[in-house]
């Protein structure tokens, strides 16, 4: 339903949504996306090899990065368009981490994009998807695929009564939790996908699925989305015959 949910914000912006193999060569999951063979960014993701090919060419996706780099070798921009679906990682499970996830990432790419239109739409974002009363804000980080790079925390008003998952307040009232990754697109990047850096530029933001709708609704274990035990659901206010809405479905609390 956050799927389906995330899908229905971002259409409503004016995104298309692109899907791609979840098995994927060595080059699209890494190499266009500015990380050369051997660097140690490859080492943060605990990556989940297929025996096929040369050693260590063929890939379960660890992100969806890989479709974006598609739709640039595919498409002329402008490209607004979401990327959701299933990636893997060779993590132990717990209550935040699984082998196998969801994110939903986002690509621009077009003429005299800047750094504003990047925080613009997430904040518009941000607001469509937790309320009107939650904001975000920007912290300075670090991806091999954009520059410069940020991380995006939301954040609620004590005033509005408003409560995220795990947060504590700052001295403005402001309690912040970590929402996604984002960042100008690396002009490297661009090139690599067969498109001219002089000529566009572009955005590009990076968010697990999972974790929205755990910060949304207050859930604490990952592993409960995938044990298929409808109590769980129940707990949180949704049935398992529920069809997602545009309010954001049956228990929706923004
Ligand atoms: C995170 C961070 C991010 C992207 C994903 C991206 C893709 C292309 C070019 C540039 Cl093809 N960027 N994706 C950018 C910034 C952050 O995800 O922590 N995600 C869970």
């Amino acid at each position: 339903q956050t799927w389906e949910r995330l899908e229905d914000l971002f259409v409503g912006m004016g995104y298309t949504v692109a899907e791609g193999p979840e098995i994927e060569d060595e080059w699209h999951n890494f190499g266009a996306l500015n990380f050369p063979p051997g660097h140690p960014a490859r080492d943060m993701y605990d990556t989940l090899y297929v025996d096929y090919g040369d050693p260590l060419s063929t890939l379960l996706r660890t992100h969806t990065s890989p479709v974006q780099i598609r739709v640039m070798e595919t498409e002329e921009p402008p490209i607004y368009s979401i990327m959701p679906g299933r990636v893997f990682r060779s993590d132990t499970a717990d209550s935040t981490h699984m082998p196998v996830f969801h994110q939903l990432e986002g690509l621009v790419v077009d003429r005299g994009i800047t750094f504003g239109d990047l925080a613009g739409t997430l904040e518009a974002f941000t607001r469509a998807y937790f309320g009107g009363d939650f904001t975000s804000r920007l912290r300075p980080s670090y991806f091999p695929f954009t520059e410069p790079s940020v991380e995006v925390d939301v954040g609620y008003s004590n005033e509005g009564g408003r409560r995220v998952v795990g947060g504590h307040g700052d001295a403005d009232g402001h309690a912040w939790m970590e929402l996604l990754g984002s960042g100008m697109v690396n002009p490297r990047v661009i090139e690599a996908a067969g498109l001219d850096p002089d000529e566009y530029q572009g955005f590009a933001f990076g968010c697990g699925i999972d974790r929205l709708a755990m910060l949304k609704y207050g859930m604490n274990d990952l592993r409960a989305f995938f044990d298929g035990d409808a109590r769980w659901l129940s707990h949180y206010g949704f049935s398992p015959f529920d069809q997602p809405t545009l309010s954001g479905g049956v228990g929706a609390r923004a």
